[in-house]
């Protein structure tokens, strides 16, 4: 593929207006007080998830959905909005929660979405009020999706804030929403099942294909009817417009390359739910939990010269190597007629580049647009506290008795689910037993700083308000095998600054020179990849640190938040943290009465078909 640098002119025409970032801190608007959520009460959404028969990709499946769509729908809110949304639990058997993924719920204390960490799970049949205030500068493209076991892998939709004033720093006509995710035809149950299994991990694998918007046609698929549920997914454009493309990295497992034929002159300008200077890409690099937004110049009339369809091909990068292609269609809306969808290309359209390995996509060249002054980049000097976070894959034989593997994060794994061959795991919420005033589920911040960061007896992560933490991921060859795998990392509760990746083992003072050199243009973000060295150059090695990756944040929101790989299969093999942010008179600001029916699985904060829930109102 070639890169063609957009001409000044064009590049500054889209630039036409620079934002004033800067957070705000809200106080609630009264005094918090609770109220019962009767017939009267009026939602901004409502998500209703069910488990049902859905065909995508050619095939059927069981799946965890989203008012019954695949995906839910889009979520579309305003910076400042205070915003409830009713989620509806209408699965027979399993629980739910939704997560509002890269929003900071600065005070939504049980808001997150994050089963036995914020809260208790949605019980089957009950329903649930999500009270949340967006704020000036989350402007940006978020997703929504369950954070119960494998469910996201389906259940999960677009979340998109508009600014303010409704003016974005870039120009663009119009905008359309392409969100990827993996298609699995085992049930999330089985999968579950398959890699929790104590007696024998089955390794589901990459996914058969990638669907765009929940559509995809395999490339293998020999099913010869085109139809709902078998075709690709497509992206209708005007001749001559400019259009932002909002990407969302909705995948389990699978990190997506993608590119446009003959559409190479992408203008990156959002990472994460934050702007950045314009950076021209010719394909995307797109991990799980990730959003970008690029910037689209849609072909004249002339240039089209009476062609409609374009592909857009992509493909995984992953450890597996099975090779996993796909495409949807650049829809040109002229009066050359209606497009097929099913028909795939005859030969591979595009090459995308091999996966990245330590050295990265992007890294050390993406800036903010506007720094944000009540944040500022947090230098070396700063930082208070350092944790080290060897993240290895652990033979679990003695632990279980079978042939499986846990991922510990300095010696422990953590699950939402109690398992009876993890010992300690939380019997409830975090948050909820700090209300109930449960002192063995205290973090105890001495244990923390002298194991690493973790309180291996509660395992959590504590850390104080005001503390400024740099937290560097290692990753380390597994026990067994001495391999490592590529990981996506998500963070709840803020976002961090990136502070980069590289091979071996970190050395603050070198990488301090690399940042200082961007002037302190550093970006903040809510995802991170640790990447993996190229197999082919070392080799594998228990025990060694491979590659690490560095993150910069001052501990301000109070909350328990998960900082965790965002590759569910991952997630379900304990490849999750969870980190306590303030002290316990700064985690309990609410007194008893206030928060009482968020305190028990099913409580009278929850909802049902007879009982209407009584609700904290902390910023409505
Ligand atoms: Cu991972």
């Amino acid at each position: 593929m070639k890169f063609q640098i957009l001409g000044t002119m064009q590049m500054i025409s889209i630039l036409y207006q620079w934002t004033t970032v800067s957070s705000v801190v809200y106080p609630p608007s009264n005094q918090p007080y609770t109220a019962i959520h009767d017939g009267n009460f009026q939602a901004d959404y409502i998500l209703r998830v069910t488990s049902k028969i859905i065909a995508t990709d050619c095939t059927t499946r069981l799946s965890t959905l989203v008012n019954g769509t695949l995906p839910g729908p889009a979520l579309r809110f305003k910076e400042g909005q205070k915003v409830w949304i009713r989620v509806y639990n209408d699965m027979d058997e399993a629980n739910l929660t939704i997560h509002w993924h890269g929003l900071t719920q600065r005070m939504a204390p049980f808001s997150d979405g994050t089963p036995m960490a914020s809260q208790w799970p949605i019980p089957p049949y009950h329903h649930f009020d999500y009270e949340f205030q967006l704020q000036l500068g989350d402007a940006g493209t978020y997703f929504y999706h369950s954070h119960v076991g494998f469910q996201a892998n389906t259940a999960y939709g677009a979340l998109i804030v508009d600014e303010a004033d409704g003016n974005p720093p870039y120009h663009y006509d119009d905008e359309r929403t392409i969100a990827f995710q993996d298609v699995y035809y085992e049930t999330d149950d089985r999968i579950e099942f398959n890699i929790q299994n104590p007696n024998n991990l089955i390794w589901p694998g990459n996914p058969k294909n990638v669907a765009v918007n929940g559509k995809s046609r395999a490339m293998n698929e020999t099913y010869a009817r085109p139809g709902p549920g078998c075709e690709m997914g497509v992206i209708d454009v005007a001749a001559g417009g400019v259009y932002r493309l909002r990407f969302i990295g909705a995948t389990s497992y699978s990190q997506v390359f993608v590119a446009f034929e003959d559409h190479l002159n992408l203008v990156l300008i959002e990472v994460d739910g934050k702007y950045i200077m314009p950076h021209v890409v010719d394909h995307l690099e797109i991990s799980s939990g990730q959003r970008y937004s690029v910037i689209l110049f849609a072909k004249t009339q002339a240039e089209l010269a009476g062609r409609n369809r374009f592909w857009m091909q992509f493909e995984i990068r992953s450890a597996d190597s099975d090779d996993v292609r796909g495409y949807g269609i650049l829809h040109y809306n002229t009066s050359a007629g209606p497009v097929d969808t099913f028909t795939l290309p005859a030969e591979k359209v595009l090459t995308l580049p091999n996966e990245s390995y330590a050295d990265g996509w992007l890294e050390d060249q993406l800036q903010p647009l506007k720094p944000d002054p009540s944040n500022p980049f947090i230098r070396l000097q700063e930082v208070t506290r350092r944790v080290y976070i060897n993240v290895q894959a652990i033979d679990a034989k003695t632990m279980t008795g079978g042939d499986t593997e846990f991922y510990f994060q300095n010696g422990a794994p953590w699950y939402e689910k109690p398992e009876p061959f993890i010992p300690d795991v939380p019997k409830e919420p975090y948050l909820v037993s700090l209300y109930r005033n449960r002192t063995n589920y205290f973090p105890d911040y001495q244990r923390a700083v002298q194991g690493n960061g973790l309180d291996n007896v509660t395992k959590t992560f504590p850390a104080k308000v005001g503390e400024v933490l740099e937290i560097v991921w290692y990753l380390v060859g597994g026990s067994r095998f001495g391999d490592v795998y590529p990981h996506a990392w998500h963070a709840h509760g803020d976002h961090y600054y990136d502070c980069g990746t590289g091979l071996g083992t970190y050395d603050p003072v070198v990488n301090e020179a690399k940042l200082l050199a961007r002037h302190g243009r550093i970006i903040t973000r809510d995802t991170s990849n640790l990447y993996r060295p190229d197999p082919s150059t070392v080799a594998p090695e228990p025990g060694k640190v491979f590659t690490w990756r560095a993150m910069r944040v001052r501990v301000q929101n109070p909350g328990v938040w998960m900082i965790h790989c965002h590759l569910l299969l991952h997630m379900l093999m304990g490849m999750q943290t969870v980190w306590v942010f303030g002290e316990l008179k700064d985690l309990t600001p609410l007194p008893a009465h206030l928060v009482e029916g968020y305190l028990t699985y099913g409580g009278s904060a929850y909802g049902n078909a007879s009982y209407a829930p009584r609700v904290l109102h902390y910023w409505h």
